[in-house]
């Protein structure tokens, strides 16, 4: 037996991205506590469906842009764990010969337009890169990743009233994890569902389970039609959770413990594997030799990032970019 509406292999790849995300953050997470890995990680374990679901709907063609919470997002668009992991731990080998870290992972290639620290601000690069597809006739679409904190921001509001007033083949994709750092979103905003602000910009607003990743393809899959159909923007809300702090370190005294295994009971990961199993979809031991599958990578990723030099202190202005006003960078 298997899904009436689904390939198992499809099922069985969206599984392992999922679990490449948890597992590579709880890599990272250990490697920094055995110095590896230096400065910030805000981890994104709990949100893998969101990050996996919405890719899942996209073509390689399309593009997406990140957050400072974008590990998740690289891996469902392509991104490798190797060239991840020698990133964080600062190493040329990574995506961006390890000056960038965490913040700043980019792969053009695999039309990942960048991680980016500051909050909002790869909402107006999607835009810019839907309104470049719209301009050259290419059947391309943008999908922004952001958070609930990101939507309080003037960027968000400027990006999509543009886009909604050019009809962009754009998706705003809101990961509502309830908080911005340590404010809940009810303390920051006046509407209930984030997806409300949509009809601002008269497109639609479109709220689904941000842990079920079959939900979120779905939702993920009409916005891209209508997007490439020309028919202009959607801004999904993704209602999900982060299981850790806002980074590694945060002592989280803003939340109840219960809050957090209520959540933990609505795991996407583990409620997709009972579905893959109720469905026969995979075997537990297809399911097995994925995780182990993974697990292996993941030694390969920290062997390789650990084996990797350090950048040079003379390539410090290599990679610079900046406006010359006589001779000088700016
Ligand atoms: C413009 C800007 N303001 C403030 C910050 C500091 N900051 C970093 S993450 C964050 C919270 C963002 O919350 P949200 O958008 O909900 O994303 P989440 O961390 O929950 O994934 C803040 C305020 C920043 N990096 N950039
Ligand atoms: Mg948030």
């Amino acid at each position: 037996m298997s899904t009436p509406k689904y390939d198992d292999a499809f099922l069985l790849d969206l599984y392992r991205k999922m679990v490449t995300i948890r597992e590579f953050e709880l890599r990272a997470i250990n490697e920094r506590r055995a110095g590896l890995i230096p400065g910030f990680i805000h981890s994104c374990v709990g949100q893998e469906a969101t990050a996996v679901g919405a890719c899942a709907a996209l073509q390689p063609q399309d593009v997406i842009t990140s957050t400072h919470r974008g590990h998740g997002h690289l891996i469902a668009k392509g991104g490798q764990a190797r060239y991840m992991m020698a990133e964080l731990a600062a190493r040329t080998t990574g995506y961006c010969g390890g000056k960038g870290g965490s913040l700043h992972m980019t792969d053009f290639d695999l039309g990942i337009l960048g991680a980016n620290g500051i909050v909002a601000g790869g909402i107006p690069i999607a835009v810019g890169a839907a309104l470049a597809f719209q301009q050259r006739r290419e059947a391309r679409v943008a999908l922004a990743f952001f958070g609930d904190g990101a939507t309080n921001e003037g960027a968000f509001h400027e990006a999509l009233n543009l886009a909604g007033v050019w009809k962009l083949p754009v998706i705003f994709f809101c990961e509502n994890n309830l908080y911005g750092e340590g404010s809940p979103q009810h303390t920051q905003a006046p509407v209930k569902d984030l997806a409300e602000r949509a009809a601002s910009y008269a497109f639609p607003g479109v709220i689904v389970d941000g842990n079920d990743v079959l939900a979120v393809f779905e939702a993920t899959r009409q916005a891209a039609d209508r997007a490439r159909s020309g028919q202009g923007p959607t801004l999904i809300e993704g209602k999900t959770y982060r299981y850790r702090g806002h980074y590694e370190g945060d002592p989280m005294l803003y939340r109840a413990k219960a809050e957090v295994e209520a959540w933990r009971q609505r795991d996407p990961i583990s409620t997709f594997r009972r579905y893959l199993l109720q469905w026969s979809a995979a075997s537990e031991t297809d399911l097995q030799d994925v995780e182990t599958s993974i697990k292996g990578e993941l030694d390969e990723a920290v062997a390789f990032a650990a084996a990797s030099p350090v950048p040079a202190p003379e390539t410090a202005l290599e990679g610079v970019y900046g406006e010359t006003w006589g001779g000088r960078v700016f």
